[in-house]
């Protein structure tokens, strides 16, 4: 089994690839919760679903968020009611968060309403909360604290980064499987997803790290950074907020407590001396997952470097 921690787009891409060189049955994701958000009274988990529906084939490709070829008709119906719709929810994905809301409503928890959704939209892998209790990603800016999906999405991430938090993490608990997936992987991967907003949530939540350094499987991580920016989204301002390079080399120094092998890019071939001086090893690979043949050559290259057979 192979344990994977996982945010949104990168990481979804990243998955179609492994997807296609070894069997879905034989992973285990590990998802950040941490951009999770309350939209019309519903409960949204942007990155467990962008992975759930990247699995399931129903990712959006253009976007990479949301279900392909969806329609906003209720987005529109709601606007004209005066709500807020700069998060834009598609009228087939209302269906997950009507779900997974009235679920929450039930008392079930937040792993329980992500695995009837995956087993319903037929993806042949687990896919785990990092923790069924809330801990939310806040941005401190010079106007204040910002929940992530407001920096992100309404804000643009056109404000200047000042702080990070987890609000709730440092009481919050694994959730149900993550830390047994830890344990027994034949291997961690760390999906090319933002350190500080879609790993960083799951770092902070109290046992993981401590599980990474303890597990015997070869744990690696796949460089989101590529010649010194990230390849998309915010990742470069919100890793030079925490004082990081915004390079492989700073992933590299982010991860370098439990990380064993880093994934850097072909361009990025100059940093290796660099990387491999804070004691993680490395293997060169091209990152950048434009289309899923790269995206598979990309997983093959990670599995290769880990020993594990695809
Ligand atoms: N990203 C946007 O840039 N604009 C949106 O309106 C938007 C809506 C949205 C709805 C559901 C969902 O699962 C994801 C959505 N995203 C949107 C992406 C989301 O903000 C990011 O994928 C993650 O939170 C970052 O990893």
């Amino acid at each position: 089994m192979i344990a994977l921690l996982a945010g949104g787009t990168g990481a979804a891409r990243f998955l179609l690839g492994l997807a296609r060189v070894v069997d879905p049955r034989r992973l285990t994701v590990i998802g950040n919760t941490g951009d999770d958000l309350d939209c019309w009274g519903l409960h949204v988990s942007p990155d467990l679903d962008t992975v759930t529906y990247a699995l399931a084939g129903l990712l959006d490709p253009a976007r990479g968020w949301g279900v392909r070829e969806d329609t906003f008709h209720c987005l529109g119906a709601m606007a004209r009611l005066g709500h807020e719709t700069w998060f834009r929810l598609g009228d087939r994905d209302l269906a997950t968060h009507l779900h997974r809301t009235r679920l929450l409503r039930e008392g079930r928890s937040l792993g329980e309403a992500t695995e009837t959704l995956r087993r319903a939209l037929g993806v042949p892998c687990p896919i785990l909360p990092m923790s069924n209790d809330p801990v939310r990603t806040r941005i401190r800016t010079p106007e204040g604290w910002l929940a992530f999906q407001e920096f992100f999405v309404r804000e643009r991430a056109k404000v200047e980064v000042l702080e990070v938090r987890y609000e709730g993490a440092a009481r919050a608990r694994p959730g149900p499987g993550v830390l047994e997936a830890l344990r027994d992987a034949e291997a961690v991967i760390v999906c090319p997803s933002n350190p500080v907003t879609s790993v960083g949530p799951i770092l902070a939540i109290p046992g993981v790290v401590e599980a990474l350094r303890a597990t015997l499987a070869p744990t690696l991580a796949v460089t989101p950074i590529v010649g010194g920016a990230p390849v998309s989204g915010p990742a470069g301002r919100l890793m030079a907020a925490l004082g990081l390079p915004v390079s492989a080399v700073g992933v590299a120094a982010y991860y370098r407590d439990w990380l064993d092998l880093l994934v850097v890019d072909e361009r990025d071939a100059d940093l290796v001396p660099a990387v491999e001086a804070l004691g993680v090893r490395t293997a060169v690979a091209d990152t950048l997952m434009t289309d899923g043949a790269r995206a598979a050559a990309l997983a093959r290259n990670a599995l290769a470097a880990l020993g594990v057979p695809g």
